[in-house]
């Protein structure tokens, strides 16, 4: 059995964070997220929309994901692929080189962001609807 892990803040879930994670998952046979928590969220000066909990049931509904963890910490990716056996992980490609460290423990796969959708934009396009 393959484990793929990956990790994200996934708010207001939108196509680009389905085929990451459908992509994801066809590399392996169980797939596990490591959700940003609220306040590792603000580490990351991001505001999600969701709370944690909220962004938990949602991921958790995909029948791409099999397990949901928190990620409260940058450095917490190295324990997380040993603590979980994990063969593979997987980033959008707007991260490519950054968790290359990761090599050593797994295979590290970045896969292309999917164009012309963010959460950002889709926050901008609510705030300017008419
Ligand atoms: N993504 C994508 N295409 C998009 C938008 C997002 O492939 N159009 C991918 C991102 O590359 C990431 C995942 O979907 O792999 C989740 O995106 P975010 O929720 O924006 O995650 P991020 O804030 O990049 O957090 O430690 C890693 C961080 O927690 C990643």
């Amino acid at each position: 059995m393959k484990t793929i892990l990956t990790y994200g803040t996934y708010d207001l879930l939108h196509t680009g964070h389905i085929e990451l994670l459908r992509r994801a998952k066809e590399l392996g046979d169980i797939l596990i997220v490591g959700l940003s928590t609220d306040e590792f969220n603000a580490e990351k000066h991001k505001q999600a929309v969701l709370n944690y909990s909220d962004r938990k049931k949602i991921l958790e509904a995909i029948r791409y994901v099999d397990k949901v963890i928190p990620e409260e910490f940058w450095e917490q990716k190295i324990s997380d692929v040993k603590k979980y056996n994990a063969d593979v992980f997987v980033m959008g490609h707007d991260w490519d080189g950054k968790f290359d460290f990761l090599k050593k423990y797994c295979k590290v796969v970045y896969l292309p962001r999917t164009p012309y959708i963010s959460t950002t934009q889709i926050k901008t396009k609510i705030k300017f609807k008419k």
